[in-house]
């Protein structure tokens, strides 16, 4: 039976109940930046981790131990589950996701297998021994790539700036373009359950690089499906945390979907996301991520403007504006989370 996780303020925080201080998680807490991290990648591809849960689960809730951090977030990637659909690709130091046979055409979308949830087993078998071995305080974020980010890598052939292929195939067909973003979305929705199932206690979608979309595109050609998501998603009765980088223009929309929390990138003040919003909404973010790579002082710096901020929200949890760089002093990671929990209290 999954352990039901309690007394979580960053459970709390999201669902807008009491708690006594502002959580603090950091997307990519688990990474190059660790020396532990980099050890065990000289002995494995970051695949071979991926794939293996023993590795899932210790990579995972290191971070916790080191950090403090109020959240353990799965260590996947959101390539992983195409291995469901039997799409080869691969994952390059230094350059991200590549994949072997890009998907441009209908006829595409035609070949490609059914999202078959036995092929990522791994990742719920990791998931399982993560929640055992967190205990019943550290919930676990479960997460998925969105349709549009996770179609980009597909189209692409791997990570891009301009999105030009991508763009040009949503203009110019549109059925083929919206028949593999609702591939995607239904394999989204069989991997979020099945790491629910699993024992994540909240679910976060990363839609990283959607902020590229105009407001009328992304209207058109992703909203109908994230509504479909967050609607398959809603019964289950976790948090969902719905992030993109460079998206105030999207955030009413992405708002009306029915998202716990929104998270913000560094770019918008989050005070100013919270006021386009309004009070019905968990907020994550957002510090620059730069400020940890410049040092422990210009981090706590920002950090703190924003704690004070936000302090009295009652829905906001703290995080970097995107992930962790890997040039990062763990140090300063640490000394972030102990000054967050401590500005962050709530006096009673
Ligand atoms: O060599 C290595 O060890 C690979 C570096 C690495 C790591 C540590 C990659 C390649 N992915 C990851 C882990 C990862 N990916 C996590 C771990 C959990 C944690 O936060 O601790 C998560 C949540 C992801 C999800 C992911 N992968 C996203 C969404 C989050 C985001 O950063 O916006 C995206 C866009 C990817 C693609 C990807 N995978 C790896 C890289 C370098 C990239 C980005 C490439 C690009 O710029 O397009």
């Amino acid at each position: 039976m999954a352990i039901v996780v309690t007394d979580s303020r960053f459970i709390q925080a999201c669902l807008g109940q009491p708690h006594d201080t502002v959580p603090v998680w950091f997307m990519r807490q688990a990474g190059r930046y660790q020396p532990s991290y980099r050890a065990l990648r000289s002995r494995f591809s970051m695949l071979e981790l991926a794939r293996t849960p023993i590795h899932i689960r210790d990579v995972t809730v290191r971070p916790v131990e080191d950090l403090g951090v109020d959240a353990a977030i799965l260590f996947s990637d959101i390539m992983i589950p195409l291995d469901g659909m039997n799409i080869r690709f691969d994952i390059k130091e230094h350059v991200g996701p590549l994949v072997f046979d890009p998907i441009r055409t209908g006829a595409d979308v035609a070949r490609l297998a059914p999202f078959n949830r036995e092929k990522v087993d791994f990742v719920f078998e990791g998931i399982r021994r993560t929640v055992e071995a967190l205990g019943p305080t550290t919930p676990l974020l479960g997460f998925s790539g969105a349709p549009f980010t996770l179609a980009s890598y597909l189209i692409e052939g791997g990570p891009s700036r301009t999105y030009r292929r991508t763009k040009a195939w949503m203009w110019t067909d549109p059925p083929g373009f919206e028949a593999l973003l609702s591939r995607l979305a239904d394999m989204a929705v069989q991997y979020l359950t099945g790491q629910v199932e699993a024992g994540a206690s909240a679910l976060q979608i990363f839609d990283s690089w959607v902020g590229t979309l105009a407001t009328v595109d992304y209207r058109a050609a992703v909203l109908p499906h994230m509504v479909r998501i967050f609607q398959a998603l809603a019964p289950l009765g976790v948090p969902l945390i719905y992030f993109g980088v460079g998206t105030p223009h999207l955030l009413s929309d992405m708002k009306s979907l029915g998202a716990t929390v929104l998270g913000i990138d560094w770019r918008t003040p989050i005070t100013e996301a919270r006021a386009l919003v309004g009070p019905d909404v968990g907020l994550m973010g957002n510090l620059d991520p730069e400020r940890l790579v410049a040092g422990q002082s210009q981090a706590l710096m920002g950090a703190r403007g924003i704690v004070e901020a936000m302090k009295g929200d009652g829905r906001y949890i703290f995080n970097l504006g995107h992930g962790v760089p890997k040039e990062s002093d763990p140090m300063v990671l640490k000394a972030l989370v102990a000054h967050v929990h401590q500005w962050g209290r709530y006096s009673s």
